[in-house]
């Protein structure tokens, strides 16, 4: 990596507390992901992104914002990209997956609060994110009681943050509450982008990031091989790198991946054996750099064949209709699409068990690993029934809680190799 120093610094980076980040994110990197056998060459682009994470990405930026363009951040996958694109903006993912700054972070909110808001403000109040320190705007969303009270904290942390209200019901009242949000979003991006969203930007806006749903459309079909043509470490690298990422670049490279994956899949080549056992995680998102689980279940005899997750199918399976001539009419087709996200924040909320189902059987899965973050009240307290609900319909499924630190990995690991045992004798 080049010398990004001088970047960092006008950023007002941390510089010690962030050489030792990249440090640390470094070994994990060589321990988790460039250990692994049989990668498909497309990988290589990736590995790439993660080493220049906070460098060449952060210059795209940097440079961006020289243009005029405006940063927007956001932390959850209710805030529409293609509003952002529709006004000329970039729009970033803001990850808050590792156990950083939380001693500072724990000085402001209580110590059982999920470690994802934790990280949150960890890496802002550490000064180590270089993308927290470039966005004009951060959008948050009063999604689970955490996050929206979190927020409120956090507003006189950063510059400007922007707090847009969701639903938390699917009805006719919800989907208007959530249209009405997206209007009010509209007019903020306008006013700080001094641009206009007009049918034109918005419907290329729309064409962007639906071409970049569709290639992650594709790459999860392809996991439904066995072999398995690709890991879920680096599947779940993909889908965290989709937040980060030049949304054309990032369709390309996914797309040139795919089609070598492809011809994997012809070939009966995989990274694991056939016949490896085979799940599915279901539950919270898991932002870089959390890879602790996915490492655990793919040292374990089993590899991970899709994510039900906020980074995996629930961000990214559905697509936004280009339909209408009149900014409204794309509005409503914009409204329609993310009023599917079946996050565990609605009540009632039964697609997202559902889906698991489908998942489960169109990825050939044995089972189920639902994961959630100590102290997220949504997805701990869904996970019951979602888990009578599978178990009924014969798909074995095993419950984990956990954080961002490595206290329980010995704890984690026994119990996933006693569940693919269990799957194992199915
Ligand atoms: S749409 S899942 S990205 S809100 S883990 S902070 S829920 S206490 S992240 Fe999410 Fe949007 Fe929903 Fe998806 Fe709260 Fe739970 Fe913490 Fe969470």
């Amino acid at each position: 990596m080049a010398d990004y120093t001088e970047m960092w610094k006008s950023l007002g980076i941390d510089l010690k507390n962030h050489d030792a980040l990249l440090a640390g994110l470094g070994q994990a990197y060589t321990d988790i992901f460039l250990s692994q056998e049989n990668r498909p060459e497309g990988m290589k682009y990736f590995d790439f992104v993660m080493s220049e994470v906070h460098g060449l990405r952060i210059k795209e930026l940097v440079d961006a914002k020289a243009q005029g363009r405006k940063v927007i951040g956001s932390y959850c996958v209710f805030v529409p990209e293609e509003l952002v694109l529709a006004v000329d903006g970039v729009a970033v993912g803001l990850c808050a997956g590792a156990e950083l700054g939380f001693e500072a972070a724990e000085a402001l909110l209580p110590r059982n609060t999920c470690s994802l808001i934790k990280s949150m403000f960890g890496f802002k109040l550490g000064k180590l994110c270089p993308y927290v320190e470039s966005c004009d705007v951060i959008v948050g969303e009063n999604t689970c009681d955490g996050k929206k009270k979190a927020y409120e904290i956090f507003r006189p942390l950063v510059k400007d943050l922007y707090v847009m209200d969701l639903p938390q019901t699917k009805s006719e009242t919800g989907r208007l509450v959530l249209k009405e949000e997206y209007r009010k979003f509209i007019a903020k991006l306008e006013k700080e982008s001094g641009k206009k969203v007009t049918v034109q930007s918005l419907k290329k806006g729309i064409e962007i990031v639906n071409a970049k749903r569709k290639a992650m459309i594709r790459l999860a079909t392809l996991r439904a091989a066995d072999p398995a043509p690709i890991s879920g470490l680096d599947a779940l690298l993909i889908n965290q790198v989709f937040f980060h990422d030049d949304p054309v670049r990032f369709t390309d490279s996914v797309n040139k991946l795919c089609d070598e994956l492809e011809q994997r899949v012809k070939d009966h080549k995989g990274v694991f054996p056939k016949g490896t056992t085979r799940v599915i995680i279901s539950g919270c998102p898991m932002a870089v750099p959390n890879w602790k689980l996915p490492m655990l279940i793919e040292t374990s005899n089993a590899v991970i064949v899709g994510e039900e997750s906020c980074v995996g199918e629930r961000g990214t399976r559905w697509l936004t209709e280009v339909k209408g001539d009149t900014v409204e009419e794309l509005l409503d087709a914009i409204t329609d699409r993310y009023f599917n996200v079946d996050c565990a924040v609605f009540t009632p909320n039964p697609s997202r068990v559902n889906y698991v189902k489908e998942m489960t059987k169109k990825l050939h899965a044995d089972g189920v690993i639902h994961y959630s973050l100590q102290f997220c009240q949504p997805y701990i307290i869904e996970s019951g029934p979602v888990e009578k609900e599978l178990e009924k319909s014969h798909i074995p499924t095993l419950r984990l809680e956990t954080d961002y630190s490595q206290e329980d990995v010995g704890q984690l690991k026994t119990r996933i190799e006693a569940f693919n045992e269990r799957l194992k004798r199915k």
